[in-house]
């Protein structure tokens, strides 16, 4: 076996990715992004072992940060990158274990390489696999997966300025724990949890990022249209590049569309002043290969969700910056104060053809906590009134699986009194369906990114206090979510320590998950996987 990777939900046969990555991650990118893992491990438990406040450990709380962020799914598939990344963090934990006069030998702490291929000969005996029991595997790896997307949440934070130091703190606990031969299962399924209740303070983090500098989503139609100019498509999540972008390209001719999960940009008030962004262009990230030959001019990945580009003439005009990286596709770095310099992606643009327009019209979202709220006395009245009958929670991921498409017949399928809430990158299995509205509430409603989520939860809290129950169960909401990579996972760990049950999960359940955590979840939690769209219907309408 060459490689072994099992964190998305296409890993292969639900297995394990052993020979090359179904996401297009070959075996090296694969080992070396499994020894960043492994050297993160090695400082968190340099963190843990000599009590170091994680509040003195700025560099490196960041240099975390974007280690683990680099290993998400679709994020970054150039291995000098990560080489790179390797060294500098290794740099960081050698540093860190002579300041702290740390006298361990936990490997992860103490290991060195002084090549590409020592770092994958290292890389081949600590990555997933070197668990050897299953449960234990299991359960590390679920760890690991949702810190991981604790830490792309907890980075977009950062990026606007927000930090909370005891998320730096637990991600050095639950790293260390990994490396911990003496903790039970019980131990690691209790540690589970704990990285959910970091989910919501990283999710809730973010919210506050994003709301106190941007202003609240408020509701608004996006035009998924083109213009005739000459364009810039931004891809991703982060919010800081999309309003650096803006700011550098006003004036000077060139448009802006949005693409994929960055669609939500629209639905804050601060980017609502820039002329020249336009729209949102093509669909989820996976349909990516044809959407960018179309759009002709330049794209620039904020982070995931990259699918390796088919002809020269595309990745010619792929750019990346943060965590994501793709080889030969250049990478703006930000200078100390975080700024960068996007001018050779708007000179790109400026030289080509404006997009082709493969659709028309426009799509409604801005439904985060805020605005949703602000209409809670309709959104009660009619529940009361029983023109709403049921709320469906789909928020979560999409994905290149046929057998995602459940997803779209299950939104068209519902009755007409169910109202969708929805986040994330599954939206687009349904949001240009023609789904109608109940009393001037459109039935899909879209709160935002997947890491608005959040916002989901925030609502069903809410509304639970205003029907005064005791019990966020009792609330006539569904949640059928759709996942594919990590941050899906801290959305789940998140609402499971909320205590949400019942959550059916799919296309697939978990390929890590091993038979007997699977049962835990199921038997604690009520988690279960999909069927068929029409059973689905009929069981939740009737729950
Ligand atoms: Fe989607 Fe990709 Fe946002 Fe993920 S674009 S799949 S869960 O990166 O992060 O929803
Ligand atoms: Fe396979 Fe997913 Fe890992 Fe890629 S990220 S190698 S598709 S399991």
């Amino acid at each position: 076996m060459s490689m072994f990777c099992y964190q998305c939900q296409e890993t292969a046969k639900n297995t394990g990715c052993t020979i090359k990555g179904v996401c297009g991650k070959n075996e090296e990118v694969a080992k070396l992004q499994d020894l960043l893992v492994y050297a993160v491990k090695g400082i968190s438990e340099i963190v843990v072992k000599t009590k170091t406040n994680a509040a003195e450990l700025h560099t490196i709380n960041h240099e975390v940060l974007t280690s683990l962020f680099i290993t998400i799914t679709n994020a970054n598939f150039d291995a000098d990158a990560i080489e790179k990344q390797i060294v500098k963090v290794l740099g960081l934990r050698d540093q860190l274990a002579k300041d702290t006069g740390y006298n361990g030998n936990q490997d992860a702490a103490v290991f060195t390489v002084d090549s590409r291929e020592s770092m994958l000969s290292k890389a081949s005996l600590v990555g997933v696999l070197a668990t050897e029991n299953e449960d234990i595997r299991s359960l590390r790896e679920l760890i690991i997966y949702g810190i991981k997307g604790l830490a792309a949440y907890t980075e977009h934070a950062f990026n606007i300025g927000k930090e909370d130091v005891s998320i730096y703190s637990f991600i050095y606990e639950g790293m260390a724990a990994t490396l911990d031969d003496s903790l039970t299962a019980d131990d690691l399924v209790a540690l589970t949890l704990k990285t959910g209740e970091y989910g919501v303070k990283g999710m809730a983090l973010l919210d506050e990022a994003n709301t106190s500098r941007y202003g609240n989503p408020e509701i608004t139609s996006v035009n998924i249209g083109v213009r005739k100019n000459p364009a810039i498509l931004i891809s991703g999540h982060d919010l800081t590049d999309m309003e650096q972008l803006l700011e550098q390209t006003k004036g000077t001719g060139v448009d802006v569309y949005t693409h994929g999960e960055m669609l939500p940009a629209h639905y804050y008030p601060a980017f609502k002043k820039y002329d020249n962004f336009v729209g949102n262009y093509g669909n989820s990230w996976w349909m990516q290969v044809g959407e960018f030959e179309s759009f002709h001019g330049p794209i620039l990945f904020t982070t995931n969700c990259i699918v390796p580009p088919k002809t020269p003439e595309v990745a010619g005009r792929i750019f990346t910056t943060g965590a994501a990286g793709f080889p030969g596709c250049p990478n703006i770095p930000a200078d100390e104060n975080g700024k960068k310099d996007f001018s050779a992606i708007i000179e790109m643009a400026k030289k080509l053809p404006s997009p082709d327009e493969i659709e028309t019209g426009s799509i409604v979202g801005g439904f985060a906590h805020n605005q949703v709220l602000a209409l809670a006395d309709k959104v009660v009245d009619a529940v009361k009134s029983g023109a709403i009958k049921k709320f469906f929670v789909m928020a979560g991921c999409d994905g290149r699986m046929k057998s995602r498409e459940y997803y779209t017949e299950f939104a068209k399928q519902l009755p007409s009194d169910t109202i969708i809430l929805t986040a994330g990158c599954a939206k687009y299995r349904y949001n240009k369906l023609e789904l109608g509205d109940i009393g001037g509430i459109p039935r899909v409603l879209d709160a935002g990114q997947c890491n608005d989520s959040y916002s989901l939860a925030v609502i069903a809290l809410k509304l639970k206090e205003v029907f005064g129950l005791d019990d966020v169960n009792e609330l006539p909401i569904a949640y059928n979510i759709a996942w594919y990579e990590q941050k899906a996972v801290i959305v789940l760990l998140a609402l499971l320590y909320l205590g949400v049950k019942n959550i059916h999960l799919g296309p697939t359940l978990p390929g890590f998950l091993s038979p007997n955590v699977a049962k835990v979840l199921v038997e604690t939690f009520g988690i279960a996987g999909i069927g068929t769209v029409e059973d689905d219907i009929e069981f939740f309408m009737n729950a």
